[in-house]
């Protein structure tokens, strides 16, 4: 039911007593006036009715008031950027900033996407080393007599961890499973994940946390996996260590995600029995967004309490056409470019360079003319893998041409990227906007909370800047 309609009905309930209270005192002065019937029900008519239109009129100017003073208490930011730039790890830095106890709250419910984290991070290193082995047998079939990281004997281990690890990797599906496919996961009765309001999600909604930590189905799934974990962990760690895993991971540069190489490198304290996920964890899971989550933080300032509607989107490319319908009403938008991502395709598109795909996509958002009223801010994300990439020799150049023959390092690295990004905005920002640049680590607590109040500081500036104090 609308507002108006609520109104109405609120009114149409006290007319009809107003009217009735009026009808009868007029009715004891009747007789002695000598009025027609007509006349005599006329009056009290034209007066109740004017009585109700002042009525509906002072209902109308209360729900204005209300709604201006609700909206200038809120705050609309939206999360935007390429699938893996960051945006859900942001979220909740801006929860561990404005409300870490309920990020404290959520700890446990995480567990069962560190498992899942975890589990697929070992099952790709399986599936990496078959592969590796079938090229060794076509590439150099003498291979096989040498003691080398991909020879008979290496191969035999590698089968023998594999067999002992298949009941953990069978487990694969029911966590996921629960986890309705790696989708969304949203916080503890903030979050709530409602489908775009235009278009439509590629992929069904998931189910909020709450109801993970209710499942029952949700906890037998993750208690079998923290057993089978607990059985394992010894075989994880052997794989882990394997002469031909580290073969890979130098000479075949095979990439696992992030979160994979965190949770396997830690993966004694995960098999701990008492395990919870530290906020560490909670930050490295990677869980995929689906649709567009929003979340409500209540945000203390010297000028009074805010609601900032904080809005987080699946990244990729399909999911896209879903956030324009959030555009119109957004103060802010904070758009996550992965500098480190030089060397990545997209997912969806193994053709599209991740970088290419960021300063097209900030482009856009840039002339989007709904989004003219909105504050932007660019943060360049993941400084601490292209760090380290560079430290490892990857070069920018092999990638990016027109990188040329500047230094391969982060100084110069970082800056190359800066006014890449910053002449895609000046290019096509027709509303002449300031855009705010950081450079972000968003695993970095001490780091990004600084940068998250000064982000904030400046969004609610401009805020009340437009809307004025609260009164
Ligand atoms: N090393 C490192 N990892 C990061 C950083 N920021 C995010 N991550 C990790 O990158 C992965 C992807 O981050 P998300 O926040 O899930 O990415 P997203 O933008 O929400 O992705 P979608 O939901 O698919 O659109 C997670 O495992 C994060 O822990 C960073 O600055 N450095
Ligand atoms: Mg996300």
């Amino acid at each position: 039911m609308s507002d108006l309609s609520r109104i109405s009905r609120r009114l149409t309930g006290r007319t009809r007593t107003t009217c009735r209270s009026v009808t009868s005192r007029k009715c004891s002065t009747d007789t002695s006036s000598g009025l027609s019937s007509s006349q005599f029900h006329q009056e009290p008519t034209a007066e109740a009715a004017r009585r109700v239109s002042d009525l509906i009129d002072e209902d109308l100017k209360k729900e204005a008031l209300r709604r201006q003073t609700e909206s200038r208490k809120e705050v609309k930011v939206m999360l935007l950027g390429q699938a893996e730039s960051g945006k859900s790890t942001l979220q909740k830095q801006f929860q561990l900033y404005h409300a870490s106890h309920t990020l404290e709250l959520e700890r446990p419910s995480w567990r069962i996407v560190v498992y899942a984290n975890l589990i697929k991070a070992v099952r790709t290193i399986l599936e990496e080393l078959d592969y590796e082995f079938s090229l060794s047998l076509d590439e150099y079939p003498w291979v096989s007599e040498d003691s080398g990281p991909t020879d008979v004997a290496a191969q035999n281990e590698v089968l023998e961890l594999r067999r002992k690890l298949l009941p953990l990797i069978s487990l694969e599906g029911s966590l996921s499973s629960e986890l309705s496919e790696g989708v969304a996961f949203v916080g503890q009765r903030r979050g709530k994940l409602f489908p775009p309001r235009r278009a439509t999600c590629t992929r069904p909604s998931t189910r909020p946390v709450t109801d993970l930590r209710d499942s029952v189905n949700a906890a037998i799934a993750t208690n079998r996996a923290a057993q089978v974990l607990g059985m394992t962990v010894h075989v994880i760690e052997a794989l882990w260590r394997h002469r031909s895993v580290e073969h890979m991971l130098l000479a075949r540069k095979l990439r696992l995600d992030e979160s994979g190489l965190y949770f396997l490198n830690q993966v004694h304290r995960l098999a701990q029995p008492d395990y919870i996920p530290s906020t560490d964890d909670v930050l490295h899971v990677r869980l995929q967004t689906v649709g567009v989550i929003e979340h409500s933080l209540k945000v203390n300032t010297v000028a009074g309490s805010y609601i900032w509607k904080i809005y987080d989107v699946g990244g990729t490319r399909s999911q896209r056409p879903a956030w324009c319908s959030y555009f119109d009403d957004v103060n802010a938008l904070i758009f996550l470019a992965p500098i480190s991502a030089f060397d990545q395709y997209l997912e969806e598109d193994p053709l599209t360079n991740r970088i290419h795909d960021s300063l097209k996509l900030l482009t856009s958002i840039c002339s989007n003319k709904l989004l003219k009223n909105a504050q932007l801010v660019l943060l360049l994300n993941k400084t601490d893998v292209l760090r380290k990439k560079l430290e490892a020799g990857v070069q920018i150049r092999q990638y990016i041409t027109s990188y040329g023959n500047r230094p391969n390092n982060f100084s110069t690295a970082a800056e190359y990227f800066r006014t890449h990004f910053l002449a895609a905005h000046q290019k096509k920002d027709a509303f002449q906007r300031t855009l705010y640049v950081h450079f972000t680590t968003m695993l970095d607590v001490q780091a990004t909370q600084i940068i998250i109040a000064s982000v904030g500081d400046l969004i609610m500036r401009k805020h009340i800047a437009q809307t004025g104090l609260l009164v």
